[in-house]
């Protein structure tokens, strides 16, 4: 069902009235981020041995109420990878990836990050390899994990231009190599798109195989922490909520969000949001409904090519 656009323009069958019916597919449905998914669990199964999590049979795929919408959801776990998690979404006029990866909290890896959202008329790209601690305070972690793929960040950085103002409470989530942009549909973009997320689910790869793990419970928890404290702004503020949940109902995307998409915020810790983000208190008490309470901001990429951070002015950590 899911065939890949090579296979659709393969004339496997001469036949006249087939090949008109192929090309109307290609029309409608023909990009997929299925190819992206496959090469992933393929990639990490060369390395790791994949077993899949409990969850997965919880959140099977489903269609979304409209009855066209199909969601795929896939999860798995392995010695080093706590969570490594795909939700797809797909219909004629959009597809969605969400994809992340969550080391074991013994390992202080970053999160493998990619939200790709795609319209007809629009794309709007997240891909990174989201920094477990905060790389504008703490240049030590920065060094470790970012000083050698500064080189990769920058040749994507060129083909895929700043995607502008965006929330200034998630630069604290972004690596100096992010990859923020929006475009629209080409095959080229396409085909640039998955490239780049080869390159960093490849680079990715590397530091899990290569990641010591840590032996300090100190630093185990601190590890923990961080996660949970990403999870927790996810959970609470990621821009596809409002779709999910007109696509399965309020309360289906919510068990989505927190139990399948963001897993570990109830069992990592137990801090709420406005622990992390007391910033977001209202007067009464509830947690703001905004997504960002400095505002937008960061029309321009804020880290130089030696991946030093440009955006001072702005305090958002
Ligand atoms: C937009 N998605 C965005 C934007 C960002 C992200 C930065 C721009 C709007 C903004 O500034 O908030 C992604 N933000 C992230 C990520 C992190 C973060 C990855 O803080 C991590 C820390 N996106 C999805 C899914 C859907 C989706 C599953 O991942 C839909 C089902 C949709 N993202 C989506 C849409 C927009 C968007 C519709 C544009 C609309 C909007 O800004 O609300």
């Amino acid at each position: 069902k899911h065939s890949s656009l090579t296979t659709l323009i393969t004339p496997i069958n001469n036949n006249w009235r087939s090949r008109k019916i192929k090309s109307r597919v290609l029309q409608v449905s023909a990009f997929s981020y299925q190819k992206f998914i496959h090469f992933a669990l393929n990639e990490t199964k060369r390395q790791t041995v994949l077993v899949p999590s409990p969850l997965q049979e919880n959140f099977s795929p489903m269609t979304a109420m409209d009855g066209r919408t199909e969601l795929k959801l896939l999860s798995f776990q392995s010695p080093k990878i706590r969570l490594l998690r795909s939700l797809s979404v797909e219909n004629e006029a959009m597809q969605v990836l969400d994809f992340a990866v969550f080391a074991r909290p013994e390992f202080d890896v970053p999160i493998f990050c990619a939200n790709f959202f795609t319209t007809a008329s629009m794309n709007i790209i997240v891909l990174d390899l989201n920094p477990l601690h905060n790389v504008i305070v703490q240049s030590d972690y920065k060094e470790k994990y970012y000083k050698s793929l500064l080189p990769l960040g920058l040749k994507y950085a060129e083909l895929f231009p700043w995607g502008g103002k965006l929330t200034s409470e998630s630069l604290q989530f972004f690596s100096p190599i992010v990859i923020w942009t929006k475009f629209t549909s080409t095959q080229y973009r396409h085909d640039t798109l998955y490239s780049a997320f080869v390159d960093y689910y490849k680079a990715w790869l590397k530091l899990i195989e290569h990641a010591p793990e840590d032996k300090d419970a100190s630093q185990i928890i601190c590890n923990q922490e961080a996660q949970h404290k990403y999870l927790t702004w996810r959970a609470e503020k990621d821009p596809g909520h409002g779709i999910l949940k007109r696509l399965i109902g309020e309360s289906l995307a919510k068990d989505v969000v927190r139990n399948f998409l963001f897993n570990g915020i109830n069992e990592l810790g137990s801090k709420g949001f406005l622990d992390y983000f007391p910033e977001y208190c209202c007067e009464d008490g509830n947690i703001n409904k905004k997504r960002s309470i400095i505002g937008k901001s960061f029309e321009n990429r804020p880290w130089d090519a030696k991946g030093e951070f440009l955006g001072n002015n702005i305090k958002i950590y």
